[in-house]
């Protein structure tokens, strides 16, 4: 009897957990913007806490939204990378779009300017900045996380980043972890 009577209530608790976590999920909007992302977030970050050191995949056009202005995805700033600050960054790019982008670290400012020049961090930008990294191109970029501000990673060839091609990079104080929101 007690067996039954627990069995029922760790059921009725767990199908409240579930309508629960599925109404948080409606109400943010997840499960259509999961949907629309072809993998996980976690597709895109590796972190090595003893060393302090997260490594990024960033890759121009990861599908189609925004018509290909994406990184991983995102564009206009609905997706977000948050590192603490101090810790070693790399940011592996590639570009699987047909025609050229790039990737440059900017302030968190708009509007954008249309072909911007120096990254908010240095050494926090891809060669051929302006020109792009043509089809399935790579690079890659090292830079300490630091100071603490809200960034963004922008496309610099020109009119790109204004066209919403765009995600935010948060390094924080107060963050013990890197984590990659979208
Ligand atoms: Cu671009």
């Amino acid at each position: 009897m007690i067996g039954i009577r627990r069995a029922a209530l760790v059921f009725v608790v767990g199908l409240g957990l579930t309508i629960g976590v599925a109404a948080t999920r409606a109400a943010r909007g997840d499960g259509a913007r999961r949907q629309a992302g072809p993998a996980d977030s976690t597709t895109f970050m590796t972190v090595n806490a003893a060393a302090k050191k997260v490594s990024i995949n960033l890759y121009a056009a990861y599908g189609s939204a925004n018509g290909g202005m994406n990184f991983n995805g995102g564009s206009k700033g609905d997706q977000t990378i948050t590192v603490p600050l101090g810790w070693s960054v790399h940011i592996a790019f590639q570009n699987k779009d047909a025609i050229p982008h790039s990737a440059i670290l900017l302030p968190d400012h708009l509007p954008l300017p249309a072909q911007p020049d120096n990254p908010a961090i240095a050494r926090a930008y891809t060669k051929d900045v302006t020109g792009g990294i043509p089809t399935d191109g790579t690079d890659t970029m090292d830079f300490t996380a630091a100071p603490a501000g809200n960034y963004l990673i922008v496309c610099g060839v020109p009119g790109h980043g204004p066209s919403g091609m765009y995600i935010k990079f948060v390094v924080s104080a107060e963050a013990k972890a890197p984590q990659y929101s979208r």
